[in-house]
């Protein structure tokens, strides 16, 4: 007989799970939530993407959703994705101990952000990372080494333009008893620059998801609680850099780009500036519009918080004071200063590049990562990060074979009402790990009185 606070630890920490929440690109966060695809159920918001073959898959639950900013990236940038355990990142944690896993990063290059699928094919992965035969480390334990940070680099031979980038943890805890458990979701990502030239994809270096792996797949039906651990299947194709010698072209960024004028963000939401105004009338309805941009960021929140749209409230409530006390001359200074929850560590170098083969990283017996050949041109240009061949740098323009809606205006923000709820709840499952691991001991039970709500097992 276990000790009960042992095995309601342990249930409390597996209800926790984990999110991505938050991108930086070139080290540079750019907001909590901020061009990124994330359920809008706070309550569920980081638990997994099930069944493995439902469209979720592509880009997490309501991944199907755009939201209305789209981050531009310089060519072959390094972006760094955010996992919480917490969504707001109020407590620390990037994901649940135990959930030990390989991760990938695949991306799809989309013509119109606002309404192309992302579930289907044209998915490729440029990044992977499982298990270090020597260490028997997996890409989860590196990953809760940075803190949930998890960075790779962009290829140089992405052409410019719209980029779905998604990130994924499987995490094999409960795979044996055929529960893996995928966490993912998407970044809107414009590619400034690139090749001047369609992007190649080999037919059997790109996937569709969902699709690319199924309930039988090796890898997710792996045991990691076996001794010693065979290799590790990696799922999913190979890794795959695309690589161009064409000269670069930058383009124009027409959607999703965040008006240069907010006040304050929150997620995909700006605050804009509320006109000037004189007079009783004019005082009032600067306070309604004011209040009234406030209720779409409130609905717009995100599970990753709310933190700014109380920012941009108490600049409503500064305004209406203003009113109350017959300063009808406005709007107020807006003072506000913008609120980023605390980025958990250093933004990290990317691990395991997959431009150099194996290097610095698992390495292992998992690890299958070639460097493409030819072009190695670019292939160094990636690594030394700066040569973009600016002599043969063309500006495309128009764009004119786009769909009209390739305007600028930015997509419309969600409107459904949501929770923030922070909650880490939804079902996990304790998975059938070895003894010791499952008596938790006081380690697990310490984790568990922060970890939530006790009384909550998982199914
Ligand atoms: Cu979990």
């Amino acid at each position: 007989m276990k000790p009960l606070a042992a095995v309601l630890g342990l249930a409390s920490v597996a209800n926790a799970h984990t999110l991505f929440t938050t991108l930086f690109i070139n080290g540079k966060n750019q907001g909590d939530g901020t061009c990124v695809r994330m359920p809008h159920d706070g309550a569920t918001a980081n638990g997994p993407v099930e069944p493995v073959t439902s469209e979720d898959m592509a880009c997490g639950r309501d991944g199907d959703k755009p939201v209305a900013f789209t981050c531009p990236a310089p060519r072959a940038a390094t972006v760094t994705f955010e996992f919480r355990m917490y969504s707001t990142g109020e407590k620390p944690g990037a994901i649940a101990d135990g959930h030990l896993g390989p991760c990938a990063v695949y991306v799809k290059k989309v013509e119109d952000m606002s309404k192309d699928k992302p579930a289907g094919p044209g998915w490729f992965k440029i990044w992977e990372d499982g298990l270090d035969a020597k260490t028997g480390k997996w890409c989860v334990d590196r990953l809760m080494e940075k803190n949930g940070l998890l960075s790779v680099d962009l290829p140089a031979g992405l052409p410019a333009g719209y980029y779905l980038l998604r990130p994924e943890i499987l995490a094999l805890h409960n795979a044996p008893a055929g529960d893996p458990q995928f966490y993912t979701g998407c970044a809107q990502v414009f590619v400034q620059e690139g090749p001047e030239e369609d992007l190649e994809m080999p037919s059997e270096k790109q996937v569709s998801i969902p699709g690319y792996v199924n309930p039988a797949t090796p890898g997710l039906t792996f045991d990691i609680y076996n001794k010693p651990l065979p290799p590790y299947p990696m799922p999913g194709p190979e890794v795959y850099i695309p690589t161009s010698n064409a000269p670069a072209a930058e383009l124009e960024q027409k959607q999703g780009v965040a008006p240069s004028d907010c006040l304050v963000t929150n997620a995909n939401w700006c605050g804009k500036p509320l006109g000037a105004y004189g007079g009783q009338e004019g005082c009032w309805a600067a306070v309604e519009g004011c209040y009234s941009q406030s209720q779409t960021c409130w609905d717009s929140a995100p599970p990753s918080g709310d933190a700014n749209c109380k920012v941009w409230q108490d600049y409503c409530k500064q305004t209406e004071a203003a009113c109350t006390a017959k300063n009808f001359e406005g709007p107020p200074t807006f003072s506000g200063r913008e609120n980023l929850a605390k980025v958990p560590g250093e933004i990290p170098k990317p691990w395991n590049k997959a431009f150099k083969g194996v290097d610095g990283g698992a390495g292992g017996e998992t690890s299958r990562l070639t460097a493409t050949t030819g072009a190695a041109g670019t292939s160094a240009a990636v690594e030394e990060k700066p040569a973009t061949p600016t002599t043969t740098t063309t500006t495309l323009t128009a764009i004119s074979s786009r769909p009209t809606s390739m305007s600028s205006k930015a997509a419309p923000a969600p409107t459904a009402t949501w929770a923030v709820s922070q909650s880490p709840g939804g079902r996990c499952g304790a998975g059938p790990g070895p003894p010791e691991a499952r008596a938790g001991g006081a380690k697990a039970a310490r984790l568990g009185s922060v970890a939530g709500p006790r009384g909550r097992a998982g199914g």
